[in-house]
């Protein structure tokens, strides 16, 4: 029988990498897309199939994690087997600009949606996307049993949804489970995260077309993996017999510094040349380390990272020179397909 999934966040990294995976494995994938003022399907354009093709398995939706009756009406009208819930305001740093608004689409927004799916009376299994970032200051490594201590307003959210999901588990009997994932990156990932904004400067500055790169703390430590690794990692979660929470890492710590390292020196470039520090880049509180333990996730989900920092940072480098010199040659196609 085909599977239904809805994926919220769907225009984004994870959201992009999930829809490739669920489609591959003949599921009807439903996508829940903001309005934005501009085009903001990007990462999904190569598997964007119009309101007009006929036996459509991948569908887009307009709706927002702010309007929990539109999240009831698309539940209801969808009726799927399985719930992604990736929407979020993902950036930390901005989390502090953008407090309020953090809260209430990161956090309360993972609540009106496994709101909706009681409100709607479907069964339906419910993936939230929590966070390492909800460890904060707790030292690692950190596991399913490592107390939270969150450091910024983006990590107070996810905290928020993590217990939601928790207590929809407990007190409806709901298929509900926290994925807590740790760093991962890949071509696709926001150009304001610190990898992206890293292999993005190498490419530009090994085309001539930028030489100077500005930067917050380079000390920071984090367990950097693979995106398409990791949205495997979200079906397996909801394939279970019973549902339970995961942390997914690669377990490998580097710190800023290391990744600048390597992606320079994939392209022969030396960073100390390039690289600046701007204060505007760092938090009001910083998160120091984190390093996951996803020994829970190996031994019950048969789940394992293939690629780790340094690979990851030499493909991201790579993707993001080829897309330049593809630009600079005139041509608009992405760089990952
Ligand atoms: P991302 O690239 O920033 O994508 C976030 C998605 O949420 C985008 O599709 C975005 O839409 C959508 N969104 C934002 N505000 C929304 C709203 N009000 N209503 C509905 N959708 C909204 O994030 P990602 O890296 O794919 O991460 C996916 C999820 O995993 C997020 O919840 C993130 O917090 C969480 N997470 C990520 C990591 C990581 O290292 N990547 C680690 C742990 C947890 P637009 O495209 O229009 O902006
Ligand atoms: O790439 P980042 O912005 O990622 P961060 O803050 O770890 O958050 C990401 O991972 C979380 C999982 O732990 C997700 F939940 C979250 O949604 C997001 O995907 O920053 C990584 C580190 C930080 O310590 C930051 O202070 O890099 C440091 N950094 C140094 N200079 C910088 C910069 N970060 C950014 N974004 N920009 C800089 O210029």
């Amino acid at each position: 029988m085909t599977k239904t999934a809805l994926i919220t966040g769907v225009t984004g990294q994870d959201g992009s990498y999930l829809s490739e995976l669920l489609l591959s494995k003949g599921y009807t994938v439903h996508g829940l897309v903001r309005r934005s003022s501009s085009f903001n399907t990007e990462r999904i354009d190569h598997i964007y199939q119009g309101p007009q093709e006929t036996g459509r398995s991948f569908v887009l939706h307009h709706a927002d994690l702010s309007d929990g009756v539109a999240l009831v009406n698309l539940l209801r009208e969808i009726r799927p087997d399985e719930v992604y819930n990736l929407g979020a305001q993902s950036h930390v740093r901005v989390s502090f600009d953008a407090p309020l608004y953090t809260g209430d689409v990161t956090g309360l927004g993972a609540l009106r949606l496994l709101e909706a799916v009681r409100a709607s009376g479907i069964d339906t299994r419910v993936y939230q996307a929590s966070s390492s970032e909800m460890f904060g200051a707790t030292p690692p490594p950190q596991n399913e049993k490592t107390p939270f201590h969150p450091r910024s307003p983006y990590g107070v959210a996810k905290v928020y949804g993590y217990w939601a999901t928790v207590n929809y588990r407990e007190a409806y009997g709901m298929y509900a489970v926290n994925g807590i994932l740790f760093n991962h990156e890949s071509p696709r990932r926001g150009e304001t995260f610190v990898t992206r904004k890293i292999t993005r400067a190498v490419a530009r500055i090994k085309a001539g077309l930028q030489s100077e790169l500005y930067l917050g703390n380079l000390d920071a430590v984090r367990d950097w993996g693979y995106a398409p690794e990791y949205v495997d990692a979200m079906w397996r979660m909801l394939q279970q017999d019973e549902p339970t929470d995961y942390v997914v890492a690669t377990g490998v710590p580097a710190t800023v510094r290391q990744f600048l390292e390597t992606a320079f020196a994939h392209a022969g470039l030396d960073w100390q040349e390039h690289v600046r520090h701007d204060a505007k880049y760092e938090r009001p509180s910083e998160v120091d380390a984190l390093i996951g333990d996803a020994s829970k996730a190996a031994e019950l989900l048969d789940w394992k990272p293939e690629v780790m920092v340094e690979d990851l940072a030499r493909i991201m480098v790579d993707a993001d020179v080829k897309q330049v010199e593809d630009q600079l040659a005139g041509a608009t196609v992405r760089v990952d397909r």
